[in-house]
């Protein structure tokens, strides 16, 4: 509309111009053509009595040669006359001729003002028996001239003014008729009446149905309050019409276990990814493929070697793929923990990457890959891909299963792109990975670097708008979705009151009921920066003596990845530092340190948080931190306090913990010192933030946007998928 718009108005102005052109040119025709009727008028009038004229002349009879001359002016256009000698004297005038006006300047036609009328002067010579007498100058009235202008000028005005007018309204009624159809047209196309969409709406159709869907995940995401498990349910079952979802990721959520007596027990896995994958399987259920990992995984399995779980709850299932200790040593602890964890997390420890466990990491990948493909139904699966352990397998599922939706989620920081070339199989990882529609990290800064890296090892087209990676004319979406826990958290909601909590655990401590408790929870890494955490409670005791024989720092630490040297160099560093530090400060009963080096099941674990003055989490590189979420989730009393190392995803969102730099042990020992003098008002407010904030950004949401945006990206693929079939002629029966 704004477009006809534009078109009249230059419309009108064009023909404005084109008038005022036309005009001008009319004009100058006219005055031309009226001065040479003039002169012809002129000469028959003077030709027509020229003998009347030269014989009065001669004779000097002035009287009749003013007669002649008066005849001459009946012309209605002929104002006055004047007979002018060869010396230019006026002879004779006609009683019209101004008075005081001689024949000076009258020898050539010219156009004057004669007493306030504009005139046209023509000169016309008149000749006697044998010479010449002079020329008679007939005065016309140009007044006839200028109205015959105006005349023209109104009618040439009114001419375009039509002109425009009818041009105008030709093109407002095109434009309608053009409009209409066109809305018409796009209106059938858009909501799918049309059996083929005109191919200059495509672009358009792309783009608003890009927009519908954007604004229905939102809707989806941000609308209808907090997400829940019921919620996660209902978006899979509204947008994923109920689909299985098929979850990859090499850590079992429950492990098997044989006891000495020949009883079999089942164990929680000290794992982030775990926590918070394990409540959305409950809600969605399906599959969940993993590494059968404990010593009763295959007794406890089927002939498929699958296993209903959680126990006595049977939810979900889990699908186990078995290893040999070999390639355990090559896939996991070789490729994926001694080459990509140290290469991903800026912790100081060297990476180390062997042919041998990049091969077994290879094959590795491709038997997962069978594994999730003997799971799912249909062509078109949903499959959540996680971690660093399998950044092959979404180009091997791709391979078999074009249509697939495969997540892959990435739970630990993305280095730089300059890191990233570290690995001799980078471009291997990097197009493994971008077999997936969506890739998804904890942070932005984790995009961006993963961007940076596709930019500078492979050749694909980065799509910054879309925020998206085309490689191989197939485009990956790559999205910041910062994972967290359930809320309402299971283990605070089963865990005993707080007070309790702090009693049982005080009593295993052997702690007085006014001593104050500090609490570190972690697999035992060296990325969570226990070192400079023990480290931190050492420069608080020097730099605030008033605390020693008070505070003790309660540090759950479960063994993991044991096989690796730098873990049980880890393990050893851990338990010396501690050693030492207790050495140093101990008083009677009390010492400063209390070094629990075992795996906690969760109960245990959210006693701690419970029990707990603050608790502090000093990684030196972390994707998210779960345990910084799961402590303010225990802290239903809104008591407690939580510091934090600006280097987790976690800090980007508790920003009321007190963040501090790790590295720095003035300010970590002065943060636990802050800490403990806190105010139980200002804990609570501090808490009560942190609180809402989990409420509303639980792992749910969490699960909710991936599928939301899985949903979009499949209907678009349908789509897409669709109409290559029809471009190809391959569109089969409904
Ligand atoms: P993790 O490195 O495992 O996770 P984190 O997110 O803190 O780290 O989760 C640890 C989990 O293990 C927590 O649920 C905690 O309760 C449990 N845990 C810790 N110590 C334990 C102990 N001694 N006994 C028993 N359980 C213990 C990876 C990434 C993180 C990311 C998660 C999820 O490294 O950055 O937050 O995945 O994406």
């Amino acid at each position: 509309m704004k477009g006809t718009v534009r078109f009249l108005v230059l419309l009108v102005l064009g023909l404005a111009l084109l008038a005022m052109g036309a005009l001008h040119i009319v004009s100058s025709t006219f005055r031309e053509w009226f001065e040479r009727d003039l002169l012809l008028r002129a000469e028959l009038a003077v030709n027509g009595n020229r003998h009347g004229l030269a014989r009065q002349w001669e004779a000097g009879n002035l009287a009749a040669l003013t007669q002649r001359l008066t005849d001459i002016t009946r012309d209605e256009r002929i104002l006055a006359a004047a007979a002018c000698n060869n010396e230019g004297r006026l002879v004779a005038r006609t009683a019209e001729w101004p008075a005081g006006v001689d024949c000076e300047g009258f020898s050539e036609p010219r156009v004057s003002t004669l007493g306030g009328t504009r005139v046209h002067a023509t000169p016309v010579p008149l000749d006697g028996e044998s010479a010449r007498l002079g020329r008679v100058v007939l005065l016309h009235d140009l007044s006839f001239l200028e109205r015959r202008e105006a005349q023209t000028r109104e009618f040439l005005f009114t001419a375009f003014a039509v002109l425009a007018a009818a041009a105008a309204l030709i093109t407002i009624v095109a434009a309608r008729l053009s409009w209409l159809g066109w809305s018409a047209a796009l209106r059938r196309a858009l909501s799918g009446k049309s059996s083929s969409e005109p191919r200059e709406f495509q672009p358009l159709l792309r783009d608003v149905r890009d927009l519908v869907e954007r604004l229905t995940t939102e809707k989806e995401v941000e609308g209808q309050g907090r997400w829940t498990p019921e919620r996660l349910k209902q978006t899979l079952s509204r947008h994923l019409h109920g689909e299985r979802v098929v979850i990859l990721a090499n850590r079992e959520p429950y492990i098997h276990h044989r006891e000495p007596d020949g009883s079999i027990s089942v164990r929680h896995p000290a794992s982030g990814l775990v926590t918070a994958l394990e409540p959305v399987m409950r809600a969605c259920s399906g599959t969940w493929v993993a590494h059968g990992s404990g010593t009763a995984d295959r007794a406890t399995s089927d002939k498929h070697d699958r296993v209903r779980v959680p126990p006595g709850e049977e939810a979900y299932t889990v699908r186990r793929v078995w290893l040999t200790d070999e390639e355990e040593r090559g896939y996991y602890y070789g490729f994926s923990n001694e080459g990509m964890w140290p290469l991903c997390h800026v912790a100081h420890t060297r990476p180390t990457f062997r042919i041998d466990d990049w091969r077994h990491y290879q094959a590795i990948n491709q038997r997962f890959a069978d594994a999730v493909l003997d799971e799912v139904d249909g062509e078109d699966p949903i499959v959540l891909v996680q971690d660093y352990h399998f950044a092959l397998v979404p180009a091997l599922i791709r391979e078999r299963l074009p249509r697939a939706t495969i997540i892959m989620f990435w739970h630990i920081p993305w280095p730089n792109a300059e890191r990233i070339g570290i690995c001799p199989w980078s471009e291997q990882i990097l197009e493994g990975m971008l077999g997936a529609s969506v890739v998804g990290f904890h942070t932005q800064q984790h995009c961006n670097n993963f961007i940076d890296s596709i930019d500078r090892y492979l050749e694909a087209r980065i799509d910054r708008e879309q925020r998206a990676v085309v490689h191989h004319r197939r485009s990956t979406a790559v999205r910041a979705y910062p994972i967290s826990i359930d809320w309402p958290n299971r283990w605070a909601t089963e865990a005993p009151k707080p007070a309790e909590c702090r009693a049982q655990v005080f009593a295993e401590l052997g702690l007085p009921a006014d001593a104050k408790l500090g609490v570190g929870v972690d697999r035992l890494d060296y990325t969570k920066g226990i070192e400079e955490r023990l480290l931190a409670v050492e420069r608080m005791l020097e730099r605030f003596p008033e605390h020693r024989g008070r505070f003790t720092f309660a540090q759950l630490a479960a063994p993991s990845r044991t096989a690796i040297e730098r873990y049980s160099q880890l393990n050893q560093n851990v338990e010396k530092l501690a050693e030492r530090i207790n050495g140093k400060f101990a008083a009677g009963k009390w010492k400063p340190i209390a070094l629990l080096r075992a795996h906690h099941e969760p109960p245990a674990v959210f006693r701690y948080y419970r029990a707990a003055d603050l608790t502090y989490v000093s990684s030196l590189h972390d994707g998210m931190n779960l345990v910084a979420k799961e402590f303010v989730a225990a802290r239903e009393d809104e008591r407690g306090v939580l510091i934090l190392s600006s280097f987790t995803g976690a800090a980007r969102e508790l920003t009321e913990a007190l963040v501090v730099n790790p590295y720095d042990l003035e300010e970590a020992s002065s943060a636990i010192a802050t800490a403990l003098a806190m105010p139980a008002d200002e804990q609570a407010d501090r808490m009560r933030a942190m609180r809402a904030y989990l409420a509303e950004y639980n792992v749910y949401r969490w699960g909710g946007r991936m599928l939301a945006e899985a949903a979009r990206l499949r209907a678009r693929e349908r789509l897409t998928g669709r109409l290559t079939d029809r471009l190809l002629g391959l569109e089969r029966p409904a």
